[in-house]
């Protein structure tokens, strides 16, 4: 498995080390597979008026998982981002895993959590454990955008106030991808073609589209890289469905 971006002295430690958190979680996976996608898609490299840009993908796919991406870009001198989203394959009741980390000059600007719902409500099971959850008191919770009510009851969005706050959001990281990968063990699999499957994918869709009127991330790959680009990329790498 690739794991050469994750030594790369180019990113924040603190990036580098929730990169790492997540990479252990996917290694733990059964029957862990990069899945193939266009290469021009995998490392991208541009120098924009002596800026330099960079984007590291990773795509793997895992028993109860069509879809893991994970990606580190950075963005001219002051923006690092972590972005990883697990799509679960429809035939397991598993939420979407997503987390987003923005560095802004070396400090983090957002850090988002979750894991969605891909029907109504999450499943009983898990909400019973996210409440158990110790979830600390962050001191700046960040303020949802509208189309953010694709997220569940338990989304932790914050602008991290220290070195504190930053290493307890990195542990909710680890903490929700736990909870994710034990819920695997317990849920059943679905007939590709039966209801359930069908509703849970298209709860998937709808969190594609939702994602996508993101204007922040839009704005940025925009700025960096152009507008039919930065369309293509997120249809086509970000929330393709
Ligand atoms: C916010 N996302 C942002 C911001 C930027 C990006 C610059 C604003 C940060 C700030 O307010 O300081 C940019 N995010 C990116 C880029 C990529 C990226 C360029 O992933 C990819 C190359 N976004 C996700 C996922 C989630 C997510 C998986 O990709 C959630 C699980 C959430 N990002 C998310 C939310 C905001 C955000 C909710 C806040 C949006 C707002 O305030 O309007």
């Amino acid at each position: 498995m690739n794991t050469v971006f994750c030594n790369q002295s180019k990113f924040n430690p603190l990036l580098l080390e929730a990169c790492k958190l997540i990479k252990n979680r996917i290694n733990a996976l059964t029957d862990v597979e990069p899945l193939n996608i266009d290469p021009n898609s995998i490392k991208i490299y541009s120098n924009l008026n002596k800026q330099e840009l960079f984007i590291n993908n990773e795509f793997y796919q895992a028993k109860g998982f069509r879809k893991i991406h994970l990606e580190v870009a950075k963005l001219g001198k002051s923006l690092e981002i972590l972005h990883c989203v697990f799509f679960p394959d429809p035939c397991y009741e598993l939420p979407i895993f997503g987390a987003d980390l923005v560095f802004n000059s070396n400090n983090i600007s957002a850090a988002i959590v979750d894991l969605s719902p891909v029907g109504k409500h999450l499943p009983d099971s898990l909400i019973s454990q996210m409440r158990s959850l110790k979830v600390p008191k962050f001191n700046e919770p960040g303020k949802l955008p509208e189309w953010g009510f694709i997220f569940s009851p338990y989304v932790c969005f914050i602008r991290p106030v220290d070195i504190l706050e930053e290493k307890l959001f990195l542990k909710l990281i680890d903490q929700y991808l736990s909870l994710l990968l034990s819920s695997l063990v317990r849920v059943r699999e679905d007939e590709i073609n039966s209801f359930n499957t069908m509703d849970r994918f298209n709860y998937q869709k709808r969190y594609c589209l939702n994602q996508k009127r993101n204007d922040k991330t839009r704005v940025i790959l925009t700025r960096f890289f152009g507008s039919s680009w930065a369309d293509e990329y997120i249809n086509k790498v970000l929330f393709e469905c």
